[in-house]
């Protein structure tokens, strides 16, 4: 018995000697201290001693014991220290290598034209009004004087929710809405995205829209001309011309469409331009009487004038875009570029 304890400390020396990592050591330490291991194996045969022999031979089997646990423990501690070097090692970084840029984004052509045309009307005293997307007919078009048969009012042009409830199809009613909740002076622009029964290449059934509404005691046609001007020669170059045409709203009177010389070929003729010089940009006019009697404004006291332009057509003109579509695609080759 002695002889086999001897041989059993001995047989585990080694093993824990040759067990690799900490892993290993726990299999060494369950098969030699475990449950079922060799030592219990060994303790079952204390019985068959003679009772004089059993206190010394038990005392040598507890010595066997704690030099194998003694062994298991230390070579425990080094493949634990082992272990910490190696992964400090293998894990190591380079604090001096530059870090990773962020893909940082950058705003849609859209909206950095809104923000545009929003921070000149700022400039000219004007703030910024919001309202809902789906309005009332009342506030988009009856408000607007737009006559009940007009074809815009048609299931055709104009996207019904229910009845009487439409999306809009300008931002013209939050500019209604101002003057339902504010006395003159009003200077508000509205921009926001607008709704038409539309689809092709150069028809987006969602778009948006800038509108704009300055009234006040005696305001001319000559300070529409005049803010207009200061705005489209802000937005694309001090020298580019201007013009007003002649035109027709319901909602406006006198009304004119408003031109800038053509930003592609100066105003020499071009694709873009039909070889007419003239790009097209804005609508515009005096309020007509009959929307400040729908406000309850009275058109003896006060005038102003209101403007409306397409965010898609600016963004296509400012930045060279040949294809709308292209605005709402939102490629990134495409929206990197701006
Ligand atoms: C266009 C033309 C226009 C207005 C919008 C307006 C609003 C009120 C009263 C009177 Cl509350 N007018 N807005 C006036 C003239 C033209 O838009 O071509 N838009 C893209």
């Amino acid at each position: 018995m002695r002889e086999q304890l001897e041989r059993l400390k001995q047989e585990a020396l080694r093993a824990i000697g040759e067990a690799s990592g900490e892993d290993a050591l726990q299999e060494v330490r369950v098969r030699f201290l475990g449950r079922k291991g060799e030592l219990t194996a060994l303790m079952k045969g204390l019985g068959a001693l003679v009772p004089e022999e059993r206190p010394a031979v038990g005392q040598l089997v507890n010595s066997v014991r704690d030099e194998i646990e003694t062994g298991l423990e230390v070579a425990q501690q080094a493949a634990r220290e082992r272990a910490t070097i190696e992964r400090l090692q293998s894990e190591r970084i380079d604090v001096t290598l530059p870090g990773r840029r962020l893909a940082i984004g950058t705003k849609h052509p859209i909206t950095q034209v809104v923000e545009e045309v929003c921070d000149i009307f700022a400039g000219l005293g004007f703030s910024v009004a919001e309202g809902p997307e789906i309005e009332h007919d009342w506030y988009n078009f009856e408000a607007l004087n737009f006559p009940p048969e007009h074809p815009a009012r048609d299931m055709q042009d104009t996207f019904f929710v229910e009845d009487n409830l439409l999306l809009r199809t300008h931002t013209s009613p939050v500019q209604v809405r101002t003057m339902l909740k504010q006395k003159p002076p009003v200077r508000i622009i509205a921009p926001g995205t607008v709704y038409r029964c539309d689809s092709d290449a150069t028809h987006s059934p969602m778009f948006h829209q800038i509108e704009g509404l300055m009234v006040d005691k005696g305001v001319t046609f000559g300070d529409l001309k005049g803010i207009l001007t200061v705005f489209t020669n802000q937005l694309f170059g001090q020298k580019t011309g201007v013009r007003l045409r002649p035109s027709f709203f319901p909602f406006t009177e006198p009304s004119a469409e408003v031109d800038i010389a053509c930003v592609i070929c100066g105003g020499k003729g071009c694709r873009v331009c039909k070889n007419s010089g003239w790009l097209e940009i804005l609508g515009a006019g005096m309020v007509d009487p009959e929307v400040y009697r729908h406000v309850n404004y009275d058109a003896e006291e006060i005038s102003g004038f209101a403007f409306g332009m397409g965010i898609e057509r600016i963004a296509m003109l400012k930045y060279g875009i040949s294809d709308m579509r292209l605005l709402f695609e939102n490629d990134v080759r495409f929206l990197r570029q701006f």
